[in-house]
């Protein structure tokens, strides 16, 4: 048996002000076609089985076009595959914060596809002889943790779980980052199962020979920029989805290129530098950059650099960057972390930690949502931000 496994599509995710020529958002529309370019690959798989370990949407109310676009993929899965049974878990994303709030997700019953939304659910493919306990984001938040135990009846057994298992974290990531809950090896326990697909963690990741990550499908994290630095270490060549041989596990990456690339190019080290000297550094990295930049989401990070100094950069020049690129992001960092008191300022302005402190606290949460924790998390993902290493 042929089993797919996807996990964090984030379909309907936003970002950047640029618009595809019908007036969406172009990172929206990217994200949309590395799930298209997928279906296309799992056309020409043709699995048995096609399991999402959610994360399907971005958020619990993603829009109409998301909502649309996901049905016609599905629906084209549904017409040229239609023996291969299609299962849905929710992720943390896509999981309703109430009851009351509901999920679209159910929606995609209508096509005949098994969605698990909040309990576990035991699912049984007699054709396949195979048994997939389905254990959605919501179910792991629970009071009482669910035991996940095979089906003894079944000639095979798989767990689908969103979850995030924190010894996967590579050395500058953090568990604030995905919000999921948190799984433990000793829960999901891989040598009971004959594969275990996981879905939350953004790389793909092997956690034991028959249990993996396949990680999402674009970047789609804030600091996507670290996810490209793990990826690096991992040899992936990029973002893809998993096809697994069953009995016995072979696990394959499919490769799923993505409509553009992100590069982040070489950081300079501004300080003792004038104005243009760190200019000529930033048109070399610009020219050096491969691909070119043009229409690809750039980063450049500047380190050390004053607030005068940063006042007589080529702005002209930084401009037509931004024009060439779909987004160029010159992150210029000041000499040290802490912000310069401003003139006549009755001594030390706040930090952005201590602004985002400040502000999250007083924040309208929903009834649901522990302050406390939301607070805390807030702030160590601003300070962590603040804390990237240069790359070498
Ligand atoms: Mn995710």
């Amino acid at each position: 048996m042929k089993l797919a496994h996807l996990a964090d599509l984030h379909l309907g995710f936003r970002q950047f002000d640029r618009q595809t020529p019908r007036g969406g958002n172009q990172r929206e529309a990217d994200i949309a076609e590395a799930f298209r370019r997928a279906v296309d690959d799992l056309l020409a798989q043709q699995p048995d089985l096609v399991l999402v370990a959610g994360d399907v949407f971005h958020s619990v109310r993603p829009t109409n076009a998301a909502i649309l676009f996901l049905w016609r993929q599905l629906q084209r899965i549904r017409v040229a595959l239609p023996e291969t049974a299609i299962v849905v878990i929710a992720g943390n994303h896509d999981t309703p914060r109430s009851a009351e709030t509901g999920t679209i997700l159910r929606l995609y019953e209508a096509l005949g596809v098994e969605v698990v939304v909040d309990k576990p659910r035991g699912l049984h493919f007699p054709k396949l002889d195979c048994a997939v306990l389905a254990v959605p984001s919501q179910a792991l938040s629970a009071p009482e943790r669910p035991a996940l135990r095979p089906e003894p009846g079944a000639a095979l057994n798989v767990l689908l779980v969103h979850g995030l298992l924190e010894e996967v974290l590579g050395p500058e990531e953090s568990a604030a980052e995905y919000w999921g809950a948190t799984l433990t090896r000793a829960e999901i326990a891989p040598a009971q199962w004959d594969y275990v697909a996981l879905g939350d963690y953004h790389v793909a990741h092997e956690v034991a020979a028959n249990a993996w990550y396949p990680g999402s499908l674009e970047y789609v994290n804030p600091r996507a920029w670290v996810q490209l630095r793990e990826e690096a270490r991992r040899k992936l060549p990029g973002k893809g989805y998993l096809l697994v041989d069953l009995p016995g596990a072979k696990v394959t990456f499919r490769h799923v290129p993505t409509a553009r690339r992100l590069l982040d190019l070489r950081p300079v080290q501004g300080a003792g530098l004038t104005a243009k000297e760190i200019d000529e550094q930033i048109a070399e990295r610009v020219a050096k950059a491969r691909p070119p930049i043009e229409d690809q989401v750039v980063r450049l990070v500047v380190y050390g650099v004053s607030r005068a100094t940063a006042r007589d950069l080529d702005h002209a020049a930084i401009r037509s960057f931004k024009a060439r690129a779909l987004n160029f992001h010159l992150d210029v960092r000041r000499p040290d972390a802490t912000y310069e008191a401003g003139i006549g300022a009755p001594g030390r302005r706040q930090t952005l930690p201590e602004t985002v402190k400040e502000f999250l606290g007083r924040r309208l949460l929903d009834a649901d949502v522990n302050r406390e924790e939301f607070v805390r998390l807030g702030v160590a993902y601003v300070e962590e931000a603040g804390q990237e290493e240069p790359v070498t």
